[in-house]
């Protein structure tokens, strides 16, 4: 919890709970924790603001151009639950992350409903037309680079599968995997809108972030 309050210091606006070891219970508890800890209201705020200002949110989550009127009612940070559209809805986060074993985002959709965001994780170019289909409001694409952050990653896409990804989707693309303060430019040059990041934010979260958005701004 300190490393999210320090994250939201440095100007996170996105924030992923991810727990592949944990049950549902306790999900949801640590996932409600993670919520009070950084502020957002117990009412979900943003149900009415429409799907484009999502898309904003998540291209351009340091400067979103928000229609009037939804300023008030705009969570300072999005949390995206992982994997689990249920928990996403019971601990009333904004968004939800599946992979290509998770539920489809067809059937997350009809359980999220369309006041939240869905991404959707892809690995190649087959799954990323396939994902570019669907109602997903972002695609991720990875790993981009060498990850010791997920067990059995799909084999490292790099810069040439971040371009590749860009050229068949207009919807905002996430880069994942291996990503650090060194080598983000080169993701971002590559056509990522914005990139994910474990390790090389978790030894110093808010000196890292900070570190981020000076070589992303
Ligand atoms: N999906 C593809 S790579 C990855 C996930 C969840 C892990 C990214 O973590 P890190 O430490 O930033 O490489
Ligand atoms: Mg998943």
């Amino acid at each position: 919890m300190a490393a999210a309050e320090e994250l939201v210091a440095a100007g996170a606006t996105v924030m992923q709970y991810r727990n592949k070891t944990g049950n549902a219970r306790v999900m949801l508890e640590q996932a409600r924790e993670l919520r009070r800890c950084i502020g957002v209201q117990d009412q979900n705020p943003h149900a009415e603001i429409a799907n484009d200002a999502i898309l904003e949110r998540v291209t351009h989550a340091e400067n979103v151009p928000l229609k009037a009127g939804s300023l008030l009612s705009e969570p300072a940070v999005w949390l995206i639950m992982n994997d689990r559209a249920d928990l996403c809805v019971a601990a009333d986060f904004d968004g939800v992350h599946v992979g290509q074993e998770d539920l489809s985002p067809e059937a997350v959709r009809a359980i999220i409903g369309s006041g939240r965001c869905l991404g959707v994780s892809t690995h190649n170019p087959d799954q990323l037309r396939e994902a570019e289909l669907t109602s997903a409001d972002y695609l991720a694409i990875g790993p981009v680079f060498a990850t010791s952050s997920k067990e059995r990653p799909d084999p490292v896409v790099g810069l040439e599968g971040v371009r590749r990804a860009r050229a068949l989707t207009r919807k905002p693309l996430v880069a994942i995997g291996g990503i650090t303060r060194s080598n983000a430019a080169s993701v971002i040059e590559a056509g990522a809108d914005s990139v994910a990041v474990i390790s090389d934010l978790l030894r110093d979260p808010g000196k890292s972030a900070e570190e981020f958005f000076r070589v992303l701004r």
